[in-house]
């Protein structure tokens, strides 16, 4: 079966993935943010009736470790992010038509129905199985209060995820050398009954939805792997206070598993959406529920917008709870790829981020970020964020070519036309150069490429700019100004096509344009059909839209991430060091999950001693040696780094420590350090380091000598 293309006669929904409300939004987020919104605008443009929806994820252990470490209620912690969210993502004209959360009254009732008839349908059951335990703190240690081994690639993952290596998601009980995070006590694992759900029954219809599945490829290549290998069934509860309570009878208290009650949102934030506007205007059972309204017997489309990390979950688990519960079944998943920096994913705790309020702080304007995100590479592919690229599409691509274009059109149409140029439509060449942006609009919806949907507007623009290049409107308006009104009108309804085309993308600027055309009402109520219509308005005079970035704005803000990914770096060098940890493992999607292991000194930290010997041999391969500080300076746009000058005996060193905000500088001189001197050379802000001078835990209490072993002493 495959699907009618869009605009179609039913109902859509789109959806975002819901962000934990854990942590401040960097760009990373917002690309799914951006990718959703214009996606659902760009429906709405084709004419399809749309309702974009999305919430705050309030539960799980993502949110419940975090407000543990701040030490307020998961609850309070959680509302406070949500309510920074909904006023953040307006900022980026991102407008949800609702945007609420999953631990409000609607989404409990709507996820306590859909489990009981999940159980009303025989699709769940009892399962005796071993979950993590911290002895120590009489604590059950569910999902991401526990850390270990992947049993699958052997990587450090959390208790629900292999987020550091295969990105599987992982049953309670799977992860190997169980650790609290909380306390780094090792955990066991403990019995409990716990409630399952069997899809593992659903695999047949698993396999043929992927065949139905739309969007993008990643989203149906990678589960269709995860069939092949033989699905488990998922356990949906938790041993925890803090989540939807599982309906029915419930001795052990269990909560749902965050997983359960997320997504389930979408429908609840849909069905708010209903409640605020009628159901008239948007009828949010007839979208969700198969056979609910006689018009839509299959329910509507629902088209959902994710990071790539977030696959399994939306095309296997999603679907068999919709599937068992005669819900719907989405027609697309659009699963993204994240932005890195420097080719590594952000880090949230480390600040190795560009950060949503900060892009806005720094005086840009929220639109032409969408359209650099919307349009850098294809959807699925990871981004790599610099300011350069950032602003070399902006000036070539926004200033240079489309306000370019629509700059020198309109002034030229107001100075020599007052209210605008009249003629009776297009001219033939320009109607069918429109009616094709219109299609390649179309097409990029029925691609779900919201890159396309970027394209066709550049590539209207650029004919634009060689029409008007061409045909010259500047001569001929004192030779023949009939011709010159006809080229001149022929530009404002390219122009016009460019505000209806473009509003997916830069809501904000295209409404402007709409104002200088003089056009009646607004462009967000506009659908294409508007493209082809001729300028209607009065013209007013016309200001840029866009504006040039300059060299040394980029150079400058190129600066400061320089020196905050190096700082980062820096700090992933120490951990690593320190703890053998990969500490690059954010995942650009829940901030401060990695903060868990943050934390200074007191006995509960301390981390048990490892039983990972290493031979005599090993120990001999480093050379430790005495070494004394001869002089330390700071280092230009680093905060912690300190440029020692070392004397080792043998030779004198140059050594970056990260010493600055911990010790007096002054006093460092004279000092005598323990230098692992055949540490590899790293590049630091620009300097070499040859050498790691060693240091005892967070406050970096330097390591130096008893009694008076002189510089190039060997340690041994
Ligand atoms: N809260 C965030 C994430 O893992 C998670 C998404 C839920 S979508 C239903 O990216
Ligand atoms: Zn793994």
């Amino acid at each position: 079966m495959s699907h009618d293309d869009f605009p179609t006669a039913d109902p859509a929904v789109v959806t975002c993935g819901l962000p934990y409300a854990n942590g401040d939004l960097h760009i990373g987020h917002l690309r799914t943010y951006v990718g959703g919104d214009v996606y659902s605008r760009a429906l709405e443009r084709l004419g399809q009736e749309t309702a974009f929806v999305s919430g705050s994820d309030m539960h799980g252990t993502p949110v419940a470790v975090n407000a543990e470490q701040e030490g307020v209620s998961p609850e309070a912690f959680a509302l406070d992010w949500h309510e920074r969210y909904a006023e953040t993502f307006p900022k980026f004209n991102v407008e949800f038509d609702n945007y609420g959360h999953t631990h409000d009254e609607t989404n409990t009732a709507v996820t306590q129905e859909l489990v009981r008839d999940l159980d009303e349908a025989g699709h769940l059951y009892e399962k005796e199985i071993m979950v993590a335990y911290d002895p120590v703190d009489d604590q059950y240690l569910p999902d991401r209060y526990v850390e270990g081994t992947c049993p699958y690639c052997g990587a450090h993952a959390r208790g629900d995820e292999c987020d550091e290596g295969c990105q599987r998601h992982l049953e309670p009980g799977e992860v190997e050398d169980p650790e609290s995070t909380i306390t780094g006590n090792p955990a066991e694992y403990r019995e409990r009954t716990h409630k399952f759900f069997a899809v593992s029954e659903f695999a047949d219809y698993l396999s043929d939805f992927l065949d139905r599945l739309e969007g993008t490829s990643n989203a149906r290549n990678q589960p269709r792997e995860w069939i092949e290998q033989g699905l488990q069934d998922w356990c949906i509860t938790r041993d925890m206070d803090w989540g939807i309570d599982l309906p029915g009878g419930n001795p052990q208290d269990l909560v749902l598993y965050v997983w359960v009650d997320a997504p389930i949102e979408y429908i609840s934030s849909t069905k708010q959406y209903s409640e605020r506007v009628g159901a008239d205007a948007f009828d949010w059972e007839a979208t969700w529920k198969e056979g609910a309204s006689d018009d839509h017997p299959e329910g509507g489309e629902i088209v959902h917008v994710i990071g790539r990390d977030i696959i399994q979950h939306h095309t296997i688990f999603w679907p068999a709870m919709l599937e068992a519960t005669d819900h719907a079944e989405p027609r697309a998943v659009m699963a993204s790829g994240f932005v890195t920096l420097d080719g590594k994913g952000f880090s949230t705790s480390r600040d190795r981020a560009v950060w949503a309020d900060e892009y806005l702080d720094e005086g840009f304007h929220p639109d032409p970020l969408r359209y650099y995100l919307a349009t850098n590479g294809g959807f699925q592919q990871d981004v790599d964020f610099s300011w350069e690229k950032f602003a070399e599409r902006v000036n070539t691509e926004l200033v240079g070519t489309v306000g370019n274009f629509l700059y020198r059109s309109l002034l030229f149409a107001h100075r020599n036309f007052e209210g605008g140029p009249d003629a009776d439509a297009p001219s033939d060449d320009v109607a069918a150069r429109i009616d094709e942006a219109v299609d390649d609009v179309a097409a990029a919806v029925n691609d779900y490429s919201v890159r396309a949907l970027g394209d066709a507007v550049t590539d209207l623009a650029r004919y634009g700019n060689e029409y008007i290049q061409r045909n010259e409107p500047w001569k001929l308006v004192d030779e023949a100004p009939d011709e010159a009104e006809q080229v001149i009108y022929d530009c404002v309804a390219l122009a016009k096509a460019i505000g209806v085309l473009f509003e997916p993308l830069g809501p904000e600027k295209s409404e402007r344009l709409w104002e200088q055309l003089g056009e009646p009402g607004s462009v967000h109520e506009t659908t294409v059909e508007a493209a082809r219509e001729g300028p209607a308005g009065d013209l007013s005079e016309p200001t840029e839209l866009f504006e040039q970035i300059e060299d040394e704005r980029v150079e400058a803000l190129n600066e400061k991430l320089e020196a905050r990914v190096a700082e980062a770096e820096a700090d992933d060098g120490d951990e690593e060091r320190d703890d053998g940890a990969d500490a690059t493992d954010d995942d650009g999607t829940d901030a401060n999950a990695d903060e868990a292991d943050a934390d200074d000194t007191d006995m509960t930290d301390i981390e048990p001693l490892s039983d990972d010997r290493i031979s005599f041999d090993d120990f001999q391969e480093l050379d430790i040696r005495v070494g004394r500080i001869e002089d330390a300076v700071g280092i230009d746009g680093a905060d912690e780094l300190l440029k020692l000058t070392v004397d080792l005996g043998a030779e004198t060193r140059t050594i970056v420590a990260g010493l600055k905000q911990l010790h007096d500088v002054d006093d460092l001189p004279d000092t005598k350090v323990i230098v692992l001197a055949n540490m590899e050379k790293a590049e630091l802000f620009g300097v070499e380091s040859n050498g790691m001078v060693l240091a005892a835990g967070e406050e970096a209490d330097l390591l130096t000598t008893y009694e008076g072993a002189g510089p190039g002493t060997k340690v041994k």
